[in-house]
């Protein structure tokens, strides 16, 4: 397949870290497809989490390997692989300095709030995996590829839900008399959301003190699983998380409706957030590559395309839904996150499209179309996945098995 964004990235060589992952896998493909030159790095630690907890995926994957050697075959496009941990400074040095990126594309850490909030152990390897990866990355460019250009997964998270407008990354304050522009204020909600906070502000640093050149990408809440590529072969298909735990909001309801499960809104469910298709996610990535930040630079990325509450989401997959003759009922369950439930939000979302994005938007077909998807793989949906499974007020130091 080749495609639209038709930037050639002739000689371009990529590195995607989480090269294995949802977002990662489809973006490496739409990069290799394009002509970059593509390296995934991975320690299958997504994989791994699945298999700690009993967890699965409702599309059945390939093994990174086969994935890799099909795309081969269908593309006649090369993907080079290197199976490690990113904490592993020396797995990461020979990685660098073998593959020498231009970009090197950060996707590769634990992205589960409710994960992080498990118990302590887990908690701590979030922050250890994501805090470490990422310093061990800033570390990587400057001592073996100085002019890599970073780019950066972040979230909207980051940012939580203040009661004023969310800026791109930076506020412009004035205070006594006095005024200055400032990295946007943070309150993350989980230990997840905290680690990528400390991400941004280790990024920041390391940008003035060792110019190195960072996009930071606060991406929103990603829904969909089809791309061009990874729709070209069946080992090629995506990763789908709906279980209590990795699953997310819209992906989820999705499921639930095309099963017959009520759709779990959390609490009152005037969460407000940004979403996008992940068609828009490997276009953004793209973007971000093709108009890299300065040597010294921290640019900051707002990367969504619209804000829904979490009713307003159930309320399209009931309306969608019922339109293909399914029984959706929408329900609201115990809120299991300390978060507000009734809020202001207005985020900034302007720089992407600056640069080009045309948004693919939560239109009825894309709605209708993600229904038809889980209702083909519905009899792998294991129903007891589908709840809630991480109480914030419970996180305790007993390390936790989620009863499996
Ligand atoms: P994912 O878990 O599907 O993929 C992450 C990949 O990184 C996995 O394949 C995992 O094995 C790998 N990885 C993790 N730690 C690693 C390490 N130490 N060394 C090497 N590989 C490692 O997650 P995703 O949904 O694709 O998210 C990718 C990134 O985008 C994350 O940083 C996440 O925080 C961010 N993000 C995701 C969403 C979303 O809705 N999925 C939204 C906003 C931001
Ligand atoms: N929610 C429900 N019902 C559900 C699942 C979620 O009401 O069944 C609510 C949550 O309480 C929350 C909102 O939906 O208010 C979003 O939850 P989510 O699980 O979809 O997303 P979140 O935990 O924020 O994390 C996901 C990704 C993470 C990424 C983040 C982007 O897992 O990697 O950073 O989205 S953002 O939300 O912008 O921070």
């Amino acid at each position: 397949p080749t495609g639209s964004l038709s930037s050639n990235g002739a000689g371009t060589r990529v590195m995607i870290i989480g090269g294995d992952g949802y977002c990662g896998w489809a973006t490496a493909l739409h990069l290799s497809a394009r002509g970059y030159e593509v390296c995934i790095v991975d320690n299958l630690c997504r994989r791994q989490f699945d298999l700690q907890l009993g967890l699965d995926t409702l599309t059945p994957i390939a093994t990174i390997h086969d994935r890799v050697r099909r795309w081969g075959e269908v593309s006649g496009k090369h993907i080079s692989l290197q199976i490690g941990d990113i904490c592993d400074w020396e797995f990461l040095s020979q990685a660098f300095t073998s593959f020498k990126p231009n970009h090197v594309v950060h996707f590769g850490e634990q992205r589960s709030a409710p994960y992080s909030m498990i118990d302590r152990q887990k908690a701590v390897f979030t922050q250890h995996n994501n805090v470490i990866g990422t310093i061990n990355v800033l570390f990587a460019i400057k001592e073996l590829q100085p002019d890599c250009h970073m780019v950066k997964l972040g979230t909207m998270g980051e940012y939580g839900t203040p009661n004023i407008d969310i800026e791109e990354g930076y506020i412009t304050i004035n205070h006594n008399g006095r005024t200055d522009t400032l990295p946007y204020p943070k309150q993350g909600n989980s230990f997840y959301h905290l680690s990528k906070i400390h991400d941004s502000t280790n990024m920041l640093f390391t940008c003035k003190a060792w110019k190195i050149a960072a996009t930071d990408l606060n991406q929103g809440v990603v829904y969909g699983v089809r791309t061009e590529e990874t729709m070209a072969d069946p080992l090629l298909l995506n990763r789908y998380d709906y279980d209590g735990i990795f699953g997310t909001a819209l992906n989820r309801f999705v499921v639930q409706a095309a099963v017959g499960h009520p759709l779990t809104v959390y609490g009152k469910g005037g969460q407000t957030r940004g979403f996008l298709d992940i068609r828009d996610t490997v276009r953004c990535i793209q973007l971000a590559i093709d108009n890299p930040a300065s040597k010294g630079e921290m640019r900051v990325y707002n990367q969504f395309t619209e804000q829904f509450s979490v009713n307003q989401l159930a309320e399209i997959v009931e309306r969608e839904g019922k339109k293909l003759g399914l029984n959706v009922e929408v329900t609201s369950v115990p809120n299991p996150r300390v978060e507000l439930e009734e809020h202001y939000y207005n985020a900034k979302h302007t720089k992407l499209v600056e640069l080009g994005l045309k948004p693919h938007l939560l239109a009825d077909n894309m709605i209708d179309s993600l229904l038809e998807f889980a209702v083909a793989y519905k009899d792998r949906v294991r129903h007891e996945l589908i709840k809630p499974a991480v109480d914030w007020r419970k996180t305790g130091v007993k390390v936790n098995t989620m009863g499996a």
